[in-house]
Order: C-alpha cells, then sequence, then structure tokens
C-alpha cells in the first residue's frame, strides 16, 4: 500500500512527562471514510484535525485519529485501522495515524508499552518473515507481557485485512525441545497458548504463530507452512 503523508510538526505542551513530542501523519487512503469502532473516546467542537491530532498526542494511549469536518469531531483510537473499506463513506473525513522519529509512519506505535510493529499481510514461511525483519535491523515481533498480547490481539482484528490470518512471532524451541528463547537467546518467560498448545509433536512444531483461530493466542507451528508476520522496530 502507498500513503502519502503529510507532517505536522509542532511542540505540545507536555501536560504529564510521559506526553512526548510527535507527528501526525496523514493516512491518505482513509480520506472521506469514517470507522466508528474501537473508539477511546470523542471530542466536539473542534476546530481543525490540528487540534485533533494533539488531542491524540496528549491522550498516551492514543495511536489514530479520524476528524470529521462537518461535525467539528475527533474520534481518538488505540489501534491503526489498515482497511478504508472498514467504513463508510464521510465527506470531509480525514484520518491521521500517530508517529514519532523512532517508529516511522506505517508502523504501529503504542507509547504505553514503548513498542512499534509493522503488520505484514503476506502468508509466507517462518525464515522468510524473519529474513524480511532482518533486512531492516527488525526482528519478529516480541510478545512478552499480558499487555503486549492484548494490544496485538486487538490491534490485528480490528482491521478485515489483518484479523483474516495467523501471524509468525517472535520465540522458538528449534535448538531445544520445550526451551523456548526469543530471537536474542533471552528465555521466552510469558506465554500466551492457545488451549490445547504447545503441542510438541513430531512434525517440528518450533516456532511461535498467533493463531486467527483462537483470538490470536499461540500455537506451536512448522516452519514450512505460510503465515502473515510481524516485525518489530525497537526504540
Ligand atoms: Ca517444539
Amino acid at each position: 500500500m502507498m500513503f502519502v503523508f503529510i507532517t505536522l510538526t509542532y511542540l505540545v505542551t507536555p501536560a504529564s512527562p510521559l506526553v512526548k513530542t510527535g507527528f501526525g501523519n496523514k493516512r491518505d487512503s482513509f480520506t472521506n471514510v469514517i470507522i466508528t469502532s474501537d473508539i477511546l473516546s470523542e471530542f466536539s467542537n473542534i476546530g481543525s484535525d490540528v487540534e485533533c491530532v494533539s488531542l491524540c498526542l496528549m491522550t498516551e494511549s492514543c495511536a489514530s485519529v479520524f476528524y470529521r469536518s462537518q461535525h467539528g469531531q475527533c474520534q481518538l483510537h488505540n489501534v491503526l485501522f489498515m482497511s478504508p473499506l472498514d467504513g463508510q463513506e464521510e465527506a470531509g473525513t480525514v484520518y491521521y495515524s500517530l508517529t514519532s522519529g523512532a517508529c516511522p509512519p506505517g508502523y504501529v506505535y503504542s507509547r504505553l508499552l514503548n513498542f512499534c510493529y509493522q503488520l505484514h499481510l503476506d502468508k509466507i514461511p517462518y525464515a522468510n518473515g524473519l529474513a524480511d525483519c532482518g533486512s531492516r535491523g527488525e526482528h519478529l515481533v516480541t510478545i512478552d507481557s499480558p499487555d503486549k498480547q492484548i494490544h496485538f490481539a486487538k490491534q490485528v482484528t480490528a482491521s478485515s485485512d489483518s484479523k483474516t490470518y495467523s501471524y509468525y512471532i517472535d520465540g522458538s524451541d528449534a535448538a531445544t525441545e520445550g526451551e523456548w528463547v526469543y530471537h536474542d537467546s533471552r528465555p521466552v518467560t510469558y506465554f500466551a497458548w492457545a488451549p490445547g498448545y504447545p503441542e510438541n509433536s513430531s512434525v517440528n512444531r518450533d516456532y511461535l504463530a498467533a493463531s486467527r483461530a483462537y483470538q490470536f493466542r499461540w500455537q506451536d507451528r512448522a516452519s514450512h507452512e505460510a503465515k502473515y508476520y510481524a516485525c518489530e522496530k525497537d526504540i
């Protein structure tokens, strides 16, 4: 997908130490489209899209906004929508994602979790996903806490395009069966297994996948299986 980004740059007076300077990136594929699911909060009598983006900046769980100029309304969301076809047509509506210097446009950026990643909706074997992430100095997304698991599952289910398939994520027990490690050899200590998993069967189920069939809880899968994948950029 191609996006044209218009960057609005401005300093925000910090309401708390957690509020950081940031950017709103206009996602042109969503112009004149409105999506009303996953609303974090709404504001009325908002004069401009810039004001709407600044409200997002001041709300740490906000990842994106719709500004409805016809209604002077600003809608905050904690997910990044990926499918314009999920919305309804509404003239005068614009959509912005929040990003930062460290987490580029097109990536999902959670300021709360200091978490930056990109969903890749190509079905590929594990090694190809690993290689693609690595080509940008990234790694498969590391989900090492319940909060990250909840965030990831909410993000992928927010759009019809991204919720249609399972994702390879960081973690393998290929080296020693039953000993799960991340890309950097740290042991995996948090697991979000789907019921009945890990299967540990004889078909080399050595790779973690967040499974569509189980609300994106995890399965151990074989590396040849084609899946979506998500790459994390360390920030
Ligand atoms: Ca295994």
